[in-house]
């Protein structure tokens, strides 16, 4: 039979306690969840039962510091779904109505789970990410990424110490499911930070590879090819083992823009509607692997479309351009 998702691990346990930690540079600094105070909701999907906030966190001085706070009703664990009809607990019956009656029921914490997700210290830029915006779509040419898109990425994108500190074992080492170390061609697999490993329904990893020069889908040529056949390959071999989820059954591929400019291939359960999986972002990692086996220079060729938010300033800078 195939081998459930691992329980969760002590350290993760530990930062869950302390609410958050802030991993610069490797350091984690704890702070508890009732440090931060809410100052407005950035978003929420009553469908995907998640909220995004705009908290902060009082100094000492007074002084607030900007955080972000996403917190996630959990997905059913099969396995306790019978303790909820069974434990004693409030249940309160709303509607009846000959065959059809609903109930709202009060689970105890253990069967109650929500996940909170903090970005601790927030720049300007987690916050915008996060903020319910009208969204346009862009056709970006070469031309537009060399002269629009390139330079704005230079100037100002994410920080991506995070990635180095996975990659240098200074942070989430313990959760590391796969890793060839070869500096050129190999890459390290680990749980993303959407997924809380209690079920695979919503199965979510990331493949980091250690080169660091590869920013995205447009630095790609025919010559980073084995280390995209290694991904493909040792990756599915990797979640099959620890996980029982067959290469088959998954969705394997990059986003273009990545919000991070380090390369990084997203793994996703094929049933799970997971965020950014759709047509204007997502690049399935096999066909850039034809791709570029037909044609090394294809993604410096062709035209790649992708959404921006009405205030980024990319999508200003593409409409001072005349573009959109
Ligand atoms: P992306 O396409 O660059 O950006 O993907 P997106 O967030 O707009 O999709 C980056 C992926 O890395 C996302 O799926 C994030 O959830 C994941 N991720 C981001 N951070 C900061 C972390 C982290 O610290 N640890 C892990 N394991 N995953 C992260």
């Amino acid at each position: 039979m195939a081998e459930g998702p691992q329980p969760k691990r002590k350290r993760e346990e530990e930062e869950e306690k302390n609410g958050g930690a802030d991993t610069q540079g490797g350091a984690t600094a704890a702070f508890t969840l009732s440090d931060l105070r809410v100052r407005r909701v950035l978003r929420e999907s009553a469908r995907d039962k998640i909220v995004f906030l705009h908290a902060e966190r009082i100094g000492l001085s007074g002084e607030g510091t900007d955080a972000v706070v996403i917190l996630e009703k959990t997905p059913f664990q099969e396995e306790k779904i019978p303790d909820l009809l069974k434990k004693p607990m409030n249940a309160e019956l709303q509607m009846h109505n000959d065959i059809y009656c609903t109930f709202y029921l009060s689970p105890p914490p253990e069967l109650s789970e929500i996940k909170a997700t903090v970005v601790y210290p927030a720049t300007e830029k987690h916050i915008q990410k996060y903020l319910r915006q009208e969204v346009h779509l862009i056709r970006e040419t070469w031309e537009d990424y060399k002269n629009i898109t390139l330079p704005f990425i230079q100037s100002q994108s994410f920080s991506i110490q995070w990635v180095y500190n996975i990659l240098e074992k200074k942070a989430e080492a313990d959760r590391i499911v796969h890793e060839n170390p070869d500096p050129s061609n190999g890459f390290v697999l680990v749980p993303d930070l959407k997924w809380n490993q209690n079920q695979l329904d919503d199965l979510y990893l990331i493949a980091l590879v250690h080169r660091r020069e590869i920013k995205s889908l447009r630095d790609l040529t025919a010559e980073h090819l084995p280390l995209l056949r290694n991904v493909l390959q040792e990756g599915k071999e990797a979640i099959v083992k620890r996980f029982g989820v067959s290469g088959s059954q998954l969705r394997i591929y990059l986003h273009y823009q990545p919000s991070y400019q380090h390369l990084h291939v997203h793994f996703t359960a094929l049933g799970y509607d997971a965020p950014g999986s759709s047509v204007e972002r997502a690049h399935l990692l096999a066909d850039v692997i034809d791709n570029l086996a037909m044609d090394s220079m294809y993604y410096q060729k062709r035209a790649l479309t992708f959404p921006l938010r009405a205030d980024e300033p990319l999508f200003k800078k593409f409409q001072e351009a005349g573009k959109v």
